[in-house]
């Protein structure tokens, strides 16, 4: 794939700006409610996730930093932070996004930051500040705040008396903020709640966010839309309205299936790394983090991160050699065809070897899964790890 010179050097520039955090439960054993398939390689303490985290940098040169849940990686809270700093140095993978854990204590059974209990809403509040210190111990920018509050049933609670409530404790939680940091809102139609959950949509999360104060903005999961929702129309307006904070990126055939990114519609993430691409073209200050949230029920941990990390990097480069001038041109002109040809046609071009090239030059293997494979990493895990894993629980 021959580019001008000038192309080549925008495709380099590019990937060395891509980054993209990898999350520490993508590494364990994770299930659905009718089970989990327990792999005897899948990482069960912070200690093996930060091994498994180093080897797929190492792999791919796009994955320096590490989103952590509180209560599956710091279970003792602040007391952890030490722990994870050394973990930090010994493999060269920085903590990122903290990630408070305010859906599984058996008092959020009617909420946490939203439950009618003060007393309970309370507790659910002090556990957002404990993640806030958390991250400012471990120089972590993003608390990133996922709430599956809502209700099964209509007229079992008011949904504005929530609303209230939700805004209180996030203008609370901002409050403890330092600064630089940020409070990250991502919003969900529905499970685990089936008939309202308190933060369904972009519109619901970017209300709290301006609520909340200036530090602010909401997160993107790709997962968490209705199959019909025109998911780069809402990034737009994120960018637009100064709101959009950041992505977790995986895939669904049918809801929030937490697949791997582009396993399914490798086109809609193309999309939306074009807004990306097309709002810094015109020098728009964006300081969106990419995150990758999924689970890998049946797929080797491991391999399917490479995999996604590796799909991620395809997207982005394709993404960022659309004419962006031209095309803004034809749209303008109305030139339907030709527009659309000119975008989808960067989709469709094979950027795999420019992308060996980029890898070649920055000392990385040129195929990061062959050298998985070659590398016998897993192999290794697998029999340092037999015997460890649980079957119980879903989740990480
Ligand atoms: C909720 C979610 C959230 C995480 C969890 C692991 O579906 O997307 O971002 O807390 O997955
Ligand atoms: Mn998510």
């Amino acid at each position: 794939m021959s580019l001008s010179k000038d192309l080549n050097e925008r495709a380099f520039r590019a990937l060395d700006a891509f980054q993209i955090e990898i999350p520490s439960w993508g590494f364990a054993n994770t299930g659905t409610r009718f089970g989990k398939f327990v792999q005897a390689a899948a990482a069960s303490t912070i200690e093996e996730k930060f091994s498994d985290a180093a080897q797929v940098h190492k792999l791919t040169g796009s994955t320096p930093t590490m989103a952590l849940h509180v209560l599956w990686d710091l279970p003792a809270g602040v007391e952890d932070v030490e722990k994870v700093r050394s973990l930090e140095q010994n493999h060269g993978i920085r903590a990122g996004s903290i990630n408070p854990n305010l859906f599984q204590d058996q008092e959020y059974k009617f909420g946490s930051l939203c439950n009618p209990s003060a007393e309970i809403r309370g507790r659910a509040v002090q556990h957002m500040i404990d993640s806030i210190r958390i991250a400012a111990g471990l120089g972590s920018r993003d608390i990133s705040l996922w709430l599956p509050d809502g209700s099964n049933y209509p007229g079992t609670q008011s949904i504005r008396r929530r609303v209230g409530w939700l805004e209180e404790a996030l203008q609370a939680s901002h409050a403890e903020l330092k600064e630089g940091q940020r409070l990250l809102v991502e919003y969900k139609p529905f499970e685990p709640a089936f008939y309202h959950t308190d933060i369904a949509d972009w519109g619901m999360a970017l209300h709290l966010a301006k609520v909340a104060g200036p530090q602010a903005k909401v997160l993107v999961d790709t997962g968490h839309h209705y199959s019909a929702q025109n998911i780069e129309q809402l990034v737009a307006w994120l960018i637009h309205t100064g709101m959009l904070g950041g992505f977790h990126f995986n895939d669904r055939r049918y809801a929030d299936d937490d697949l791997t990114l582009g396993s399914i519609d490798p086109y809609q993430v193309f999309r939306i790394f074009h807004e990306i691409h097309v709002a810094s073209g015109e020098g728009l200050e964006l300081d969106v983090a990419f995150m990758i949230d999924q689970s890998h029920n049946l797929k080797g941990k491991v391999e399917a991160m490479v995999q996604t990390v590796m799909s991620a990097q395809e997207l982005w480069l394709k993404s960022a050699l659309v004419d962006r001038e031209q095309l803004a041109v034809l749209q303008d002109k109305c030139e339907l065809v030709r527009a659309e040809e000119l975008f989808r046609g960067a989709f469709w071009q094979d950027v795999r070897p420019l992308l060996a090239e980029w890898r070649e030059a920055r000392g990385l293997p040129v195929d990061p899964m062959c050298a998985l494979r070659e590398s016998g990493y897993v192999e290794q895990i697998t029999k340092e790890r037999a015997g460890k894993q649980s079957t119980g629980g879903s989740y990480a």
